[in-house]
């Protein structure tokens, strides 16, 4: 199944929220304006199935750039029934990178992480934050676009 999460049900659902955040009321004007539009998956396949996936049914896996978007991306994951969902980050010889070729530094891993080296070089993300875990798993996705 897909679900569709667009910035108008973020901002309904933003509602809900409890105001442990208000720096995110802070930046609700700019994510109306500038967030990027994510695609939550609820189809299990490895980072690389996903990858091919959202290349082919969007633009590419999700990259998460600024506060804002991983503010939207939480969002989203607070309503999925796992813990661990790819997101669009993998390890290559010169470091982590974005699936859509995004130069975007920003990260959100989690304390600790990440902690795999070779051995891990696909990222997932939680409400949390990120961990790099092995690619082989079957774990709903994000797209973007
Ligand atoms: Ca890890």
């Amino acid at each position: 199944m897909l679900f569709t999460y667009t910035i108008l049900s973020c901002f309904t659902s933003f509602c809900k929220l409890p105001l442990d955040s208000l720096f995110l009321s802070a930046l609700l004007p700019l994510s109306l304006g500038f967030s990027r539009k994510y695609q939550y998956v609820n189809l299990l396949k490895t980072w690389k199935e996903a990858q091919s996936y959202c290349r082919e049914n969007f633009a590419d896996m999700a990259t998460i750039e600024t506060v804002e978007d991983g503010a939207s991306v939480r969002k989203i994951l607070l309503q999925s029934t796992y813990t661990w969902t790819w997101i669009g980050l993998y390890l290559d010889l010169r470091g982590w990178k974005w699936s859509d070729q995004s130069k975007a530094s920003f990260r959100m891993w989690m304390s600790g992480e990440p902690n795999g080296g070779a051995g891990e070089p696909c990222a997932v993300g939680s409400v949390n934050g990120w961990n790099d875990v092995r690619c082989i798993d079957k774990r709903p996705f994000i797209c973007s676009g």
